[in-house]
Order: structure tokens, then sequence, then C-alpha cells
């Protein structure tokens, strides 16, 4: 791969004083914070999880030394510090010893998604130069262990596959524990992924300071106490479950974090009874999906007591049912795996929290809400207060470029830092935000993130299609669904089912096949002269908004 520039961008010098100085950056690493935990929590239990349907339970000393032990196991494989290593796994219990030990061997986990296949995990893999993959052996009836070899084979420098479960990870995660060296609070801890607008997943870099900082500050909003009992209903890699309070913030709080296994009403109301889970967090269908199994269930979710909702606009009528139906408390969060993350407070008015997506967690996130001119050539001026305009922010724990991504960086960043969200908001005069649309190029599926330009590659790729421009199309349940138009070449009668196959035997992640695709001889013409894709995507939108 090549990657013109330097891999990461770090905060200016100023900048970074500036965040260590008002306390934000500890230096403090992931490590270092898990021996604390298990110091002062030591019998209590940290992570509750399930393997093959039966329960498994670790207190903090158990974490801490299963973290250690496969620390010394990777340290012994030859993984070292600044070593990115591709991480694929489900919510089983193991994924919490797994993530601290890569943090305390140094080495950088790429996170990426269960659902994710060969084609992204080889990009993974290939631009990061990972020297291994860890993953599991099979899970929802996908051969997890044969796509990493698979990918091994073709990426040089991936040197191990490695499967939970397997006897060799059973004799890695017993390798006598040692003294490793501590790595830089302030460098690469982990690559996350990014939602992504453009032809590949872009990958984020965060640093210990950084993200210690807001999942510290989340379970601080979220009042997580070592009483209170997280459960991660969503797929834990992902930013949200991971750190919005997420896992890391029960940890934080000295809690208890529940992985489960998959996020239906059955497994989430089964064990919010038997685990006195006290807050989790959905993305908006899945919260509507609760809240009507709610009505029917018996299991008893008294011991619920916040329901985080995000990762897409979650609509005020929905937001209304949410309290009386599950008998606990919305919070709704918008946050970004590139960093900013708004939570409505646990006192705000009613009417902040059914229709906001809340406010930043840190003093020092500067939002900036500004024209959403040509994304070309953006003015980059101030709307007026409570009017409509794109997000830029910038702040102690949101990134100012992606990992090895010089071009990119260019138009994702103002030349002064601040990340272009890409998302219309409106700020209210309490600093709230309310999320009103979207300027990106990039389907929000009920959470998970699709990127038009990626799947119109894809389609491309099929000698049949000429063209074409993936759009999203309004879905009672999703929010959004994926329609593909494409214009096939001369001759050529590809159908939806076999564009559909064809993308899906790519290799990618089932979400962004699309869902629906409508064949047409040619596009609308969209400007004078020009065939901006973005312009295209608009007036396909309109055109099935009018059905
Ligand atoms: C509208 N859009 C939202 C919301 C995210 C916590 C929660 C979510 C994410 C996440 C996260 C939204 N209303 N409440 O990382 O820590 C859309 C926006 C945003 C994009 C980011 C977290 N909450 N969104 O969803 O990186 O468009 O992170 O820019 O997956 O999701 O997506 P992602």
């Amino acid at each position: 791969t090549e990657h013109p520039g330097p891999d990461h961008v770090p905060w200016p010098p100023e900048a970074a004083a500036r965040y260590r100085a008002s306390g934000h950056w500890r230096g403090q690493t992931f490590g270092r914070l898990l021996t604390a935990l298990a110091a002062a929590y030591a019998d209590r239990t940290a992570v509750v999880g399930e393997r093959a349907g039966t329960t498994v339970r670790w207190t903090y000393a158990e974490l801490d030394e299963r973290a250690h032990r496969i620390a010394a196991g990777l340290a012994g494989l030859g993984v070292k510090a600044g070593d990115r290593v591709v991480l694929q796994l489900p919510n089983i219990p193991e994924f919490v010893p797994v993530v601290f030990g890569l943090w305390r061997a140094g080495a950088w986990p790429v996170f990426a998604l269960p659902a994710h296949r060969r084609t992204e995990l080889r990009h993974f893999a290939a631009h990061t130069e990972a020297v291994a993959i860890i993953t599991v052996d099979r899970h929802d009836r996908h051969d997890h262990a044969a796509t990493a070899r698979a990918v091994a084979a073709d990426v040089r420098s991936v040197r191990h596959v490695l499967t939970v479960g397997s006897a060799e990870f059973g004799d890695l995660a017993a390798t006598p524990p040692r003294e490793l060296p501590d790595p830089d609070p302030e460098g690469v801890a982990f690559l996350q992924l990014s939602g992504g607008s453009t032809g590949v997943p872009k990958l984020i870099p965060r640093t210990h300071d950084d993200y210690i900082y807001s999942v510290r500050e989340s379970a601080r909003i979220c009042a997580l106490r070592p009483e209170s009992v997280y459960m991660a209903a969503l797929p834990v890699a992902h930013n949200f479950p991971l750190s919005s309070p997420g896992v890391l913030g029960a940890l934080h709080a000295g809690a208890a974090a529940v992985l489960a296994p998959r996020p239906d009403a059955d497994t989430a109301f089964r064990l919010i009874e038997t685990e006195r889970v006290t807050i989790t967090g959905v993305v908006p269908p899945l919260a509507a999906a609760w809240v009507q199994a709610a009505a029917r269930t018996e299991r008893d979710l008294s011991s619920l007591q916040v329901l985080l909702v995000g990762g897409a606009k979650c609509g005020r009528e929905l937001a209304e049912r949410i309290g009386p139906a599950l008998g606990c408390r919305l919070q709704q969060v918008f946050g970004m795996a590139e960093g900013l993350v708004c939570y409505t407070r646990l006192d705000d008015p009613d009417d902040i929290v059914l229709g906001t997506q809340g406010r930043p967690i840190s003093p020092d996130d500067e939002i900036r809400v500004v024209d959403p001119d040509d994304p070309a050539a953006p003015s980059d001026a101030e709307v007026a207060p409570g009017r409509v305009g794109a997000l830029l922010t910038r702040g102690p724990y949101t990134i100012r470029g992606y990992y090895r991504a010089a071009e990119h960086n260019a138009a994702a960043f103002t030349p002064d830092g601040f990340y272009r969200t890409g998302d219309l908001v409106r700020r209210h005069p309490s600093g709230h935000l309310e999320v009103v649309g979207r300027a990106k190029e990039q389907i929000n599926r009920g959470g998970e993130k699709v990127a038009a330009e990626e799947v119109e590659d894809h389609l491309m790729a099929h000698p049949g299609v000429l063209d074409a421009a993936v759009v999203a199309v309004p879905d009672e349940y999703l929010g959004e669904r994926t329609c593909a138009y494409v214009v096939p070449t001369a001759g050529a009668h590809p159908t939806g089912p076999e564009l559909r196959r064809f993308v899906r035997e790519r290799g990618v992640a089932a979400f962004k096949v699309p869902d629906l695709v409508v064949v047409v001889e040619e596009f609308p013409v969209t400007g004078v002269g020009k065939t901006s894709k973005r312009e295209l995507r608009a007036a396909l939108a309109a055109r099935t908004e009018k059905g």
C-alpha cells in the first residue's frame, strides 16, 4: 500500500499542553488503568459473558491476570509495541482480556466488526501492515478462521492467525505473566473504524490519553458506579458499546460489563433480568423493537435505569415511548468514532432529552455550525444562531487526521484542525445539538454506516454495470435503507438479485449489500456540463422520495 505523508496526525503541541494542563489527559495507559482497577476492585465482577451457552464471570483480579498472560503470550510470539493486530471478535468475554492484553503488549488493535468479510479484513490488514489477526473459529454460520487464513495468505505482513478457543490460543493465554514496557500514553492505542463516505473504510487512530478521557467522562455523565451493571447489546468493537460509556466506561467505574451475545429483545431481556442490568445502549430500530417486546415480556426489567439511544436519529415519537415502556430514563447519545460524543444529561428537562441528541462531553469540545454550501469549496462561515448547518468539531478526544490518509485528511479536516462531521445540526441556546440531517455521502442503515462510494465501486466491478449510484431510501424500521441505481453496459441485462449476490460474493459485510437495486437506462442530467456523483445522488434521492 502506498501512503504518502505521516501515518498519524498528532494534536499540535500547544493543544496537547492545554489538554494536559486542564487534567483531561492524565498520562495513563489502558494497561496501567486495568492494574489500578484490579487493585481497587479485585474481587468484584468485571466481565460477564457467554461462551457456548455457558455463563463466564471474571473478577477484576481475574481479568487483570488474563490480560497479563495474553500480553506475555503475544510478546512471546514476537508482537512488538506499535504492531497492528486486526481483531475480529463477537460479543464473547475474551474480547476484554484480549484487548487489554494487546494494549499491555503495546500493540494496536484494529477493531473490525463481526459482520466484516474477506475484502474488508484484507484492506485493514494490508493498509495497516498488520502482523496478526485474532478472531474466532465460527460465529453466526460464518467461518471466521478460514476468512482470516485467506487474508493472511494474501497479506505478507500477517504472520499469525489466532482463534480464540483454539488450543494455540489456550497456550498463549496461559503464558506466565511478565512486566512489559508501558506504551506512551500520548501514542496511538488502537485503530477504530470510520463509518466512511469514500471508497475504502478509513481508520481512526485513538490514543490512550484521549480515549481514557472520553471514557472517564462518559462514565461520570452516565452516573456509573461500582454497583452499576452495563450491558453491551451491540457488537462491542463498535465505538458506542465500547466507550459511550460502554464496556470501558463500566470498567473505569468499577462496575460489571455484561456482553450480550445478540441484541434481540429475548436475549437482552433475559440478561437484564438475570444480571440485574442497570444501563445499556441501543440504536433506534432496536429501541423500537424492545419497546414493542416490553409490552408482552414476562421478564423483570425493573433493574434497568437508563437506556442510551444513538448511532442514528431517535425520533421524538420513539423517544417518548421508551421511558414508559421500559421503565427507565432515556439518554440520547450522538457520537462518532472520530471523537466527539454528545449526551443528554440525566438531569436535563424532558423536552431536551426527547428533542435533542445531547451536548458535548467536554467544555473543551469546540463546536462550529457552518454553511453547508458547496462541499468542494466550503466557506466554513458560521450560520446564525439556531439555524441548521454543517457540524465541525475539534477537541481533546477528536482526531486531527485518519491513519495513513493524507489526501483524504485534506478534505475531511479544516486547515485549523476541525473535523468535518458531515452531520447537519441545529444548536439550541443550551448548547444541545439536534441532528437534522446529513451532508456526507453515507447511508445510515439503523446505525450501521454504509459509504455510498464503497458500494458503487463494488457494483462497478461487475462487467454488466456501466455506472452506479447508491442513495438512502426511507425505511419504516431501519430509518434508511440502501438503494442502488445501476446503468448497464450496452447489451447487458444484470438483475437486482444477481448484483446483490455479486456484491456479497466480493466478500463484504451483509449490511453493505444494496437493499434495493433499480436498473435504469441512464441517469438524470444533473448540472450544466458537469457530472457530479454528489448531485446525481441528490437527484436520485429526491426522485425516490417522490416515489
Ligand atoms: C443522529 N445521528 C447519529 C444520533 C450517531 C456513541 C454513539 C454513536 C456512535 C456512532 C458513537 C447519532 N443521531 N444520536 O461512535 O461513541 C451518526 C452521525 C455520526 C455518525 C457516527 C458513539 N449518533 N449518528 O454512531 O462512527 O452521522 O459512531 O456522524 O458509527 O453516526 O457514526 P459512528
